[in-house]
Order: structure tokens, then C-alpha cells, then sequence
């Protein structure tokens, strides 16, 4: 198949997938061409159709399988990168619904937030401090579009690494002011400790992942951009969720950032 036609029928299966609630085979076990570069051709073309349809426009990244307990859980052992846009934003305040997710999960995650661009492809962690206004707490909600939220990277890749909604904290603080490789992590569901972590567990320092993601956006001519905010990827599993869960993740210093589903 010629790549242009691949990229659209691969971009609209997905985008029907999410639309319609329904989970989708794998491509890459029907088409073995489908490398990580063609992948992010395909979210590309996700991002538009969606932009077009959705009536809604990118406010930032999201960064995957940064952490080993990820690419364990995902048995996938590289990072990747996804769009956020404007309608995946969610509130602490109201209960987010689950009506048209197909197997929700959540996950505990530092978000940055850029009052500035930051370019790659030289990008490390004292650029990233610098460049980023703020950081906040975040809770990730993934939806993987693949049938029993299995895939390769590049599948992952495709479907926009799983996003579907996201809620940062209302606090916000300078991330030059603390250790976040050694910053304290508690996720909690319904008042019980799920998980604890450091910001280590995501590629030794949150802030890493960031660098990765500037220079990797680097090879396609993309740029963070002022405005944005990144996610920069779970440092614990994620979790199922159901209606009336609650979710919660705290940071040391930071606060906490929580979330409630219903039906
Ligand atoms: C892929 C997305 C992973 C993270 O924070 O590691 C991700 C997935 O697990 O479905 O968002
Ligand atoms: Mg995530």
C-alpha cells in the first residue's frame, strides 16, 4: 500500500475507534511496514482529523513509557510522545465521565508547564528548568484504541500514545526550586495507597523526558511551544478505573491533583 493511503486509513480506523467506543486490532501485524516514523505520520494525521471534527486545537505533548514501570506494564521498552489537545482537559471539579472510553485507565504524572519554546536537538535538563514556567501535579486518563490495551511502539505511536483526558493541579510551582529525581510520589484510589514513587522512576529525572521530547520533536521540525503543557510521563502503573472511583496522586512539596468518574 502507498504510504499516503496507509497513513489516511490507518488515522480514520483510529479515529472511528475512539469515536465510536470500539477497540481496533494492531496494524502492525497487517501492515509490516509500519515503523515508529510512519507511526507518528499517522498521529499526525489523528491530530488533524481531529482538529477538523473536534472543533479543538493542540495546547501541548504528553510523553510515554518513560518510566520501567510502564514499559514493563506495556511490555513496549522505548518512550514515545502524543498530543494533547484543548477537549481532552479535564477538572478536578467535576466528575469525569466514562461513557465513551473503551477500557480506561489512569495514571500519576508531573506536568510542566512552558512560557517559552524550547528547541531541540541539543535540549538537556538544565535548558528544560530553565525554559519551563511551572510544574503541577497530574493525573493521566489512557485509552489505548487496541483490542486488550496491547501494542508496539509504533501501534502506541499511531493511536497518539493512548491519550484520552488529562487534569493538572491548580497550583503551580518553579520547578528550579525543588529535587524532582527525589521528589515523593503517593496515588491513591478510593483512599487506599495504590502505588508511591520518586521522580526518578521517570528516566532518572521528569525533567529528562522533557529533553527527550524537545529533541525528538526536533526530527520532524517541531518545537515545545510557549503555551504548552507537557506531560512527562507516569512514574507508577496505571490503574483501572470505573464510575465512581476516586484518584488522587500527591508530590512532596507540590500537592496533589485528584479525579472523579461516573458512569
Ligand atoms: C501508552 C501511554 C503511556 C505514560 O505516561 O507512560 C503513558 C500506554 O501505556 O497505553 O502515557
Ligand atoms: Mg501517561
Amino acid at each position: 500500500m502507498k504510504k499516503t493511503a496507509l497513513i489516511e486509513e490507518v488515522a480514520t480506523a483510529l479515529f472511528e475507534a475512539e469515536s465510536t467506543g470500539t477497540e481496533v486490532d494492531k496494524f502492525t501485524t497487517v501492515y509490516s511496514e509500519l515503523d515508529a516514523k510512519l507511526a507518528y505520520q499517522i498521529s499526525e494525521r489523528l491530530i488533524e482529523i481531529k482538529c477538523e471534527t473536534g472543533q479543538t486545537r493542540i495546547v501541548g505533548r504528553k510523553l510515554g513509557l518513560t518510566s520501567e514501570a510502564k514499559m514493563k506494564q506495556m511490555n513496549v521498552d522505548e518512550p514515545c510522545y502524543g498530543t494533547l489537545l484543548a477537549n481532552m482537559a479535564c477538572t478536578e471539579n467535576e466528575p469525569i465521565s466514562l461513557a465513551n472510553l473503551i477500557h480506561p485507565k489512569i495514571e500519576p504524572e508531573i506536568a510542566f508547564i512552558f512560557n517559552r519554546s524550547l528547541e531541540g536537538p541539543h535540549i538537556t535538563v538544565p535548558q528544560v528548568l530553565e525554559a519551563a514556567s511551572y510544574i503541577t501535579p497530574a493525573l493521566e486518563i489512557i485509552d489505548s484504541r487496541y483490542r486488550h490495551f496491547s501494542f508496539t511502539l509504533s501501534d502506541v505511536i499511531a493511536d497518539n500514545a493512548s491519550s484520552s483526558r488529562y487534569i493538572i493541579g491548580d497550583q503551580f510551582f518553579k520547578p528550579t526550586e525543588f529535587n524532582l529525581a527525589l521528589m515523593g510520589m503517593v496515588f491513591k484510589k478510593n483512599g487506599k495507597i495504590v502505588s508511591t514513587g520518586t521522580g526518578a522512576a521517570v528516566m532518572g529525572h521528569p525533567a529528562r523526558a522533557i529533553a527527550w521530547l524537545a529533541n525528538k520533536l526536533s526530527q520532524s521540525g517541531k518545537t515545545i511551544q510557549a503555551g504548552d503543557v507537557v506531560l512527562s510521563g507516569a512514574l507508577a502503573g496505571a490503574i483501572d478505573i470505573q464510575p465512581n472511583d476516586h484518584v488522587s496522586v500527591s508530590f512532596d512539596g507540590i500537592g496533589s491533583v485528584s479525579a472523579s468518574f461516573c458512569p
